[in-house]
Formats: C-alpha cells, structure tokens, sequence
C-alpha cells in the first residue's frame, strides 16, 4: 500500500545534512544518518547540544525501523473558515482561532463561533488573533495571541463555559510585545512545553535592531508561566534589569510561526519565515542566538543571512529551505505506529509551497531525511497550521483567504 514518494527536497546550505532515499522510519538509531550541523552547543550559553531541558536524548517515541510510509486520508473536518490560525483540543473538540478576531469551536461537523471579548483585536496584514493553546492540566482553559488595538502584541487566556459557547477573558499575562501597525512579522505561535510553562514564538516586526536586542520581545522565543505570566524562573537571564529580558529563552528570530514539541524529549523546536531564502526549523536551546540580525542599509536590511555565523555562538539551523522559500508557518511532531514511516516525523505546514513536509531527525535532533506527503501537495492551497488530536489524528488548517478548511489527517 505505500505510495511513491515525492522527490526529497533539496537542503538549504544552512542545514549542512545530506539527504537519506530510505524511508522516513530509516534507523534513526544513536549514530545513524549523516553528520549534520545542528543546533550545537558551540559558543552557546546552553550546555548541550540536545536543545531544552533534555540533556540527555532518548530515541525518538514511535519509531518504527523499516515502516512503509502509509497512505493517508484527508478529510475536510470544517469549512467556510476565514484564515484559521491557531488550533487546539478542549477533550477532543477542535478550538481555534481565525486571525480576523474570533474563536471556533467544531460541534457536529461545523464551525460554531465562542462568543468571547475581542473587541480589541487589531486585524491587519499578518496581525490579528493568532496562537492559541488549550491549557493541559485544564481542558476549559485557553490561551490566545493577539495584535491589539493598545498597539502591542498580547497573550491572553479565557475560560470556556461548560458548553463552549461563551469564553469568559481573564487578565493578560504579558502584554507589550513589539507590532507592526501593518501587522508585518507578528508571529505568534504558543505552545505548552513538557515542563508546563507556556512558549511563545514572536515576531520582528519588521525592525531590524529587535532580534539581536535581548531587552526586546520581538524575534524571541519566550516562556513564561501559563497561569501567572511570570517570566520562567530557570530562563537565561532571570535577573536582568531589565524585566522584559527575564522573558527571553533565545534570541536571533525572524518570525516564529511554528513550535513544536518533540514528545519523549521535551525539546522544543522553532519553525520561521525566511527572507528571500532559507526558512528556518531549529533546534532552541537556553540562550542562544539564532542568528538573524537584519541591521544593514536602512532600518530592516532583508539582504542579510538568515543565521549570521559571523555573530559569536549562532546556532545553525536544523533543516533551512535553501532558495526559494516555502513560507513555512506551523509545525507538530506526529506520533503513533499506525502513521508507519512517518511516525516520529516534525510535520511542516508551508504556505507559498502548499504543501506538507516531514522531517525525520536523529535521536540526537539533527536532520535526517525530508519527505513531502503526497495527499497535500498543492491540493488544498496554502497551508498553515499542524496539530495532533488526542486520537493522533493530524490536523491541518488551510490559509487561503476565503473558505479556509480544517483538515483531518489518519493513515488510510
Ligand atoms: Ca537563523
């Protein structure tokens, strides 16, 4: 029943990784694969090379050695969405955003709007109601991001009434993160991590001192406690005078609009924008830098690399897309022996591309291999979102401006 696979991509000269024609379940044994130039700890503040919280890395769960790559069913969950951007599961229910300033929840099939305050959302551009996540220990708790009217990125969370119908607003538990009035880079994706606290990827805004400035929460990764919005007490620089600082967990970022958790590890990977080339996935480590320093002629200088080896202790990233981009946005690991070979695959969704890719990495978080899924090649336009339900079903959110689709995703 496998099917044939698409040609491999190429990869980006940041990535350093060549490409394995087996299968995406090949060995990914201690030692297999080529040697690549992941996120080392090389002149990093971080102590190890294996990324967050997880000094020593473990095979990744659900690996299946020599498992055929399935063929998988797509089926259009909802529709007549409108940009639909960030996604999650209250039990089992689909809650998601859509970037214009409401929250969803599927009932039956069909998309059914939360009454909820969000009068505030400021909609324009890339900017509007973004990331949300479902709080783990509290299936009625969400977390959402917005640009707002105040002028700033916020996360906010609200409370969903026992029937999901209404969505009661709590206090925000950051507010002040840089935007854009255009809405250009805003990010921002959430995502709960294995050690509970709340991560957040952001944007540049399209300024270019921000990324490499660690005062400043734009081009950040940060992780904050989900339920105070206190700065992580083990984050980097937990004393900084300055308090936005004591929110940073790395720098050097474009526009995060991917994070993913590898289950088992704990490692959180980032997924960003490139600029004319090399979208980015990387490894985050405590600290780091991640190389994106956009200061040049003018005051946001795109000419420049992605990653900036010339700045002390830039991590390379795990996978870049080379030339030309694929605007890669969300990205979550896909777990489970009944996706055979791509099971323990980090599932990208790509908006220019439209398409999805997977990316096998080695025990250790390198790139191994890069398959594109056949079933999601151009056939439902661009694509934005990826979330695993609690069954391990794949989701899958469509950005294409109008009748934007949630899809669900089984091998067949
Ligand atoms: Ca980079």
């Amino acid at each position: 029943m496998s099917i044939s696979r698409r040609d491999l991509l190429g990869l980006g000269a940041g990535s350093g990784a060549a490409v394995l024609l087996a299968g995406c379940s090949t060995d990914a044994g201690p030692g297999a694969g080529p040697a690549t130039s992941g996120p080392s700890s090389a002149g990093s503040p971080s102590s190890t090379a294996s990324g967050a919280e997880s000094p020593t890395p473990s095979p990744t769960p659900s690996t299946k050695p020599s498992a055929a790559i399935p063929r998988l069913t797509v089926q259009e969950a909802a529709s007549g969405l409108e940009i639909p951007w960030g996604l999650g599961f209250s039990g089992s229910t689909a809650v998601l955003t859509e970037r214009a300033g409401r929250i969803q929840v599927l009932r039956d099939g069909r998309p059914s709007r939360v009454t909820a305050d969000l009068d505030d959302v400021a909609a324009a551009g890339e900017g509007g109601l973004t990331g949300l996540v479902v709080d783990p220990k509290d299936p009625r708790r969400i977390v959402v991001a917005f640009n707002s009217r105040e002028g700033d990125v916020r996360i906010v969370p609200f409370t969903l009434s026992a029937d999901l119908s209404r969505a009661t607003r709590g206090k925000p538990l950051l507010t002040g993160l840089p935007a854009n009035p255009s809405g250009r880079h805003s990010g921002c994706r959430l995502r709960f991590g294995s050690d509970g606290l709340l991560w957040v990827g952001t944007g540049d805004t399209a300024r270019g001192s921000l990324p490499q400035d660690r005062t400043s929460l734009g081009g950040k990764v940060l992780r904050l406690d989900g339920r105070t919005g206190a700065p992580a007490p083990d984050n980097p620089w937990p004393d900084a005078q300055q308090t936005t600082q004591r929110y940073v967990y790395s720098y050097g970022h474009r526009n995060v609009q991917g994070l993913a958790l590898q289950p088992g590890t704990g490692r959180m990977f980032s997924v960003e924008h490139g600029s004319a080339v090399d979208d980015e996935v990387n490894l985050l480590a405590k600290g780091a830098n991640y190389g994106w320093n956009p200061v040049g002629s003018g005051d946001y200088d795109e000419s420049v690399p992605m990653t900036d080896t010339t700045l002390p202790g830039a991590v390379r990233a795990v996978w870049s897309s080379g030339d030309p981009t694929l605007a890669t946005s969300g990205a979550a690991f896909v777990t489970g022996e009944a996706w055979g070979g791509y099971a323990g695959c980090l599932a990208v969704a790509c908006l220019k591309a439209q398409k999805l890719l997977m990316l096998r990495l080695t025990p250790a978080g390198a790139l191994q291999q890069v398959l594109e899924v056949p079933e999601l090649d151009g056939s439902h336009g661009r694509l934005r979102t990826v979330e695993t339900d609690p069954s391990g079903a794949l989701w899958v959110t469509t950005a294409n401006g109008e009748d934007d689709t949630l899809l669900r995703i089984t091998p067949a």
